[in-house]
């Protein structure tokens, strides 16, 4: 059965070589899955010229809404999309090309039972550091922040999403890696049950990943004291 109405986001970091690519593919199976969509890039400070190659594409997918903002990390690139969706489902995906965006239709025959479909990577397809830093991650937040076991990839950006519960998790702190630990907290808590669903993932092709920066790992930190302080309310 066809969705009512879908907004896809897709957070852009310098995918200048990617945009293109996953906009049309995001196109294709929004006109599949839903009677209505829109499609949200959020460009989050791109220095390349990611903002330019997706507003180009607006004459050609009316769908199309581009977001450019100062760069404030992946979090923040997230929640911007978050904020700006207007249509019944939310589903969010990378922009880098590593999941096929056809599987959302294996999703979407789910979304009668739950209101929550998380993808999870059987096998993911990135560099040994970046998957160790991925195994910490889930050892952190299961020591500081309590986090249910039972969710087998965290940060998958894979995740099909009722709109209307799912901004009960409004408003959303995190504006680094934390984002993903910080709404599944809160549903968990709130009672809900997610469906978990795997998907295939791909090398990255073009483009830098900078999921393990230093940077990102520090804020990181950061965001889960806060998170901490904020859930014990
Ligand atoms: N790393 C990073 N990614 C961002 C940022 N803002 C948006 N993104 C996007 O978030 C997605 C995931 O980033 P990536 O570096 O590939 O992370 P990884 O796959 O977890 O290693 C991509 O679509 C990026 O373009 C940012 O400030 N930093
Ligand atoms: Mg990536």
């Amino acid at each position: 059965m066809k969705l009512t109405s879908l907004s896809i986001i897709l957070p852009c970091y310098n995918e200048g070589q990617n945009v293109e690519t996953v906009v049309r593919a995001s196109d294709m199976v929004a006109k599949e899955v839903a009677n209505d969509y829109e499609i949200i890039v959020v460009d989050d400070g791109s220095k390349d010229k990611t903002a330019e190659i997706a507003s180009n594409l607006k004459k050609e997918i009316p769908q199309l809404v581009v977001i450019s903002q100062a760069n404030q990390g992946y979090g923040g690139a997230i929640k911007t999309g978050f904020e700006a969706t207007k249509k019944d489902w939310i589903f969010f995906t990378d922009a880098d090309l590593q999941f096929d965006l056809n599987e959302l239709k294996d999703f979407t025959a789910h979304t009668s039972e739950f209101d929550f479909i998380f993808g999870y990577r059987a096998k993911r397809a990135d560099k040994f550091h970046r998957v160790l830093i991925a195994k910490m991650l889930k050892v952190w937040n299961r020591i500081f922040l309590g986090f249910p076991l039972y969710v087998k990839d965290i940060d998958c950006a894979f995740k099909l999403m009722k709109r209307q519960e799912f901004i009960k998790t409004f408003p959303i702190l995190s504006t680094g890696a934390m984002v993903n630990t910080e709404f599944i907290l809160k549903l968990h808590k709130m009672g809900y049950k997610f469906k978990q669903l795997p998907v295939n993932h791909y090398p990255r092709l073009h483009g830098k990943s900078t999921g393990s920066s230093l940077g990102v790992i520090a804020t990181a930190i950061k965001e889960t004291f806060k998170l901490r302080a904020l859930l014990r309310k």
